[in-house]
């Protein structure tokens, strides 16, 4: 064992998100990036949904999915590879909460609380956050998202849901 893996594979929830370029291209992109690291298999995605953007920067709207993930990488090895697709598809970070072309979070992991220097799980707020959610608890319901309630639960009394569309394959 290096540190860097857990003998069993986890289950895991991302968050990806776009406001820049062809979007749906962005997606599938960062989810070939992850399977073809050969350390993430993609268990489920979820339907993309274009979303207002969230936070104090004026922006495009989003489009934003979840996917449900196993990995025996560790939660900050994730989040390393996370970011490394990030790069690769050639996202720059400059303002925060501005726009991007592609946004890959690590939401959930397993049932682990984690708080570490630049990586919190479960994500902070994402119990709040409509765009996290709706995706989210259509491919798991039942994923903890921090504060004791379950995706489906934090869903159930979630404002902004209304302005979120489900993205018909298109
Ligand atoms: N991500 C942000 C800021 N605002 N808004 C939406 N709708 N979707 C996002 O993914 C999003 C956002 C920073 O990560
Ligand atoms: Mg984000
Ligand atoms: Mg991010």
């Amino acid at each position: 064992m290096t540190g860097t893996s857990t003998p069993k594979p986890v289950r895991a929830a991302l968050g990806l998100g776009s406001n820049i370029g062809d979007t749906r291209a962005n997606l599938d992109a960062a989810l070939d990036g992850l399977s073809q690291s050969g350390d993430v298999r993609v268990v489920a995605r979820s339907s993309d949904y274009r979303t207002p953007p969230w936070g104090p920067v004026p922006q495009d709207d989003y489009r934003n999915a979840c996917a449900l993930i196993e990995t025996s990488l560790s939660p900050r090895a994730l989040l390393d590879l996370c970011l490394s697709v990030e790069r690769a598809l050639g996202r720059v970070r400059d303002v925060r909460w501005g726009p991007r072309l592609i946004d890959i979070d690590v939401l959930v992991y397993g049932d682990e609380t984690v708080e570490e220097e630049g990586l919190s799980i479960p994500h902070p707020r994402m119990g709040e956050r409509a765009f996290v959610l709706v995706p989210l608890a259509e491919i798991w319901p039942d994923a903890p998202v921090g504060d004791g309630r379950t995706a489906a639960e934090a869903l159930a009394t979630c404002p902004g849901q209304d302005e979120i569309r489900r993205l018909d394959g298109a």
